[in-house]
């Protein structure tokens, strides 16, 4: 695993080099966002994360688990940061970890160049649900970057697990913030006993998240994002195989993998609550809609219902995010009204009780 971890420099030291750095033609090239993502064969590939750093439960290690000490960074909009946000709600988490929702439209992050991003509002009445950056000043998630790396190239996403006392990014993956979570905290979380990845489901939750996430939770990225025709059918192809695949388990068992909750289950259920308000339309995955799925609709309204979850549900911010910050899909910017479903009414997943 590889971490690039960086020492904090002084905060003047650390501007003058940022002020060389991204006022070259050279940086300001670097600044992109995954819709820049393409090949030349027209398909969407998403680059890796690169602040790969883990928090421990052991005291001695570089980022032990403290209270107070980790702040989280999140959009309501993004499906990944709202994956650490349902972790952080599920495990009891979020007396010990604070976080911070950006704005959801995508703004420019800089007067010197083009790059649009996630960005603080100035108040925090501007924005419902998003709050200005107390903790470092920061007016956009790309400030924060620039905080924790004099010279880093990659993509200004969220989610950023940021570590108060080091004054850097611990990890901006996350697939290994939920991890830490799940584990590392069990002496501060209040519902430690929680385990959404046990030792002997990790195997098929595993197998379970390698074909959702290609199959759906990028896939429907890929969808949204192909330039050409041929990638585009392609990955509405693997999509809709891994949703029937879905829906069929799902006709068996209450959850992905098994009776129980599991990772697996959240990672799902953050790219299907987004189904048919966004992706359908924005992204054209709209050869089936969820609702016409009965269990994974079901299945979707019984997460959803789950203590905690449907606070890290922000439709406004959602829809506002996807329609909004995407120019070259959707040039207007227009919201769709519908379909406005109500993930709170009756489900029939009782059916599956342990
Ligand atoms: N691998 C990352 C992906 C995070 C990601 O792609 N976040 C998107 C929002 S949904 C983002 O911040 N994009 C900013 C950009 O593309 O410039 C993770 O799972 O944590």
């Amino acid at each position: 695993m590889i971490s690039l971890f960086h020492k904090p420099l002084s905060a003047f030291a650390l501007h003058k080099q940022l002020t060389q750095q991204f006022s070259s033609k050279h940086s300001v090239q670097m600044a992109r966002s995954a819709v820049d993502e393409t090949s030349d064969s027209g398909a969407f590939m998403r680059t890796a994360s690169t602040f790969r750093n883990i928090i421990s439960r052991d005291p001695k290690s570089q980022f032990p688990a403290e209270v107070g000490r980790y702040h989280l960074y999140i959009s309501y909009a993004c499906p990944w940061a709202s994956r650490c946000l349902a972790y952080l709600k599920i495990k009891g988490l979020d007396k010990a970890i604070t976080f911070t929702s950006v704005k959801p439209k995508w703004e420019r992050t800089k007067e010197t160049d083009e790059h649009m991003g996630w960005v603080f509002p100035a108040s925090e009445t501007e924005e419902p649900g998003a709050e200005p950056d107390v903790l470092n000043g920061a007016k956009s998630i790309r400030e924060l970057y620039e905080l924790a790396s004099t010279n880093y190239t990659g993509k200004y996403t969220v989610p950023v697990l940021w570590d108060k006392k080091l004054q850097t990014i611990v990890n901006n993956e996350s697939s290994e913030i939920i991890r830490m979570f799940n584990t590392e905290f069990n002496d501060i979380a209040e519902n430690a006993a929680l385990d959404l990845y046990p030792s002997h489901l990790q195997a098929q939750i595993n197998e379970t998240n390698e074909w959702v996430y290609v199959g759906i939770n990028n896939g429907v990225y890929k969808c949204g994002f192909a330039r050409k025709q041929e990638p585009y059918e392609e990955a509405a192809k693997q999509l809709y195989e891994a949703l029937d695949k879905c829906e069929e388990i799902l006709g068996k068992q209450r959850y992905i993998c098994g009776n129980t909750l599991s990772e697996a289950d959240i990672r799902l259920f953050v790219t299907l609550i987004r189904f048919d308000e966004v992706y359908a339309v924005h992204f054209k995955c709209n050869k089936k809609l969820l609702r016409e799925y009965s269990n994974l609709f079901n299945y979707t309204k019984d997460v959803f219902q789950m203590p905690g979850i449907s606070s890290t549900v922000n439709m406004e911010h959602i829809k506002r995010h996807y329609y909004g910050s995407h120019p070259s899909i959707n040039p207007f910017g227009i919201i769709p009204l519908g379909p406005d479903i109500d993930y709170s009414s009756p489900h029939d997943r009782e059916r599956f009780s342990a």
